[in-house]
């Protein structure tokens, strides 16, 4: 059956969690991501907001936690919300770094890798990746939300964010 869309105005996440891109020298940081949600595709390093913590406290400690090594100069880029047809409801906050301490080096989570800019390899990404990265390497806030079933992206709408205002 063809989803009918999601009705916005009364979502809630069930869940929070974090992406963070480390974008230096014409390269940006990405994973292989080796288990929970998303697992075989190429992502940013993240997971879960836990109880008390910001979500720039969880996406750095995220970051330290798969690959080791500490973000320089983040800051926020977006807020994505995902609905899926099976009841998951996801808040993921985006966040990119300008620098980082140390070196990169693979966990039971994730194998890290530098991929240049323009051969960032979307067809191994999530559908929605490819509509928001443009707006992260330009620097334009985004808040997007995307409906999905399974792996399909079913529909989507991207719209400039104002960080400093109700997302
Ligand atoms: P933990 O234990 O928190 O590391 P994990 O399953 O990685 O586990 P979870 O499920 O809390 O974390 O967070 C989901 C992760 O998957 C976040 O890093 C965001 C990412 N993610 C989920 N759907 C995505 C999508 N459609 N596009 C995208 N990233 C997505 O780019």
């Amino acid at each position: 059956m063809r989803h009918q869309g999601t009705d916005w105005t009364t979502w809630k996440p069930g869940r929070r969690a974090t992406l963070l891109f480390v974008v230096r020298e014409g390269k940006v940081l990405l994973i292989h991501k080796k288990r929970g949600l998303g697992a075989g595709k190429v992502n940013g390093p993240g997971g879960h907001v836990e109880n008390g913590e910001t979500p720039l406290e969880a996406a750095v400690r995220e970051v330290e936690e798969e690959l080791g090594i500490i973000p320089l100069g983040v800051e926020p880029s977006g807020e994505l919300r995902f609905q899926f047809t099976d009841g998951l409801a996801l808040l993921v906050y985006v966040f990119r770094a300008s620098d980082l301490r140390g070196e990169p080096r693979e966990s039971d989570e994730a194998t890290p890798f530098w991929a240049p800019l323009e051969e960032i390899p979307f067809d191994r990404m999530w559908a929605d990746d490819r509509i928001w990265f443009p707006w992260l390497l330009r620097g334009e806030p985004f808040a997007g939300w995307f409906t999905f079933d399974g792996e399909a992206l079913l529909d989507f709408e991207l719209r400039h964010w104002d960080v400093d205002g109700a997302a």
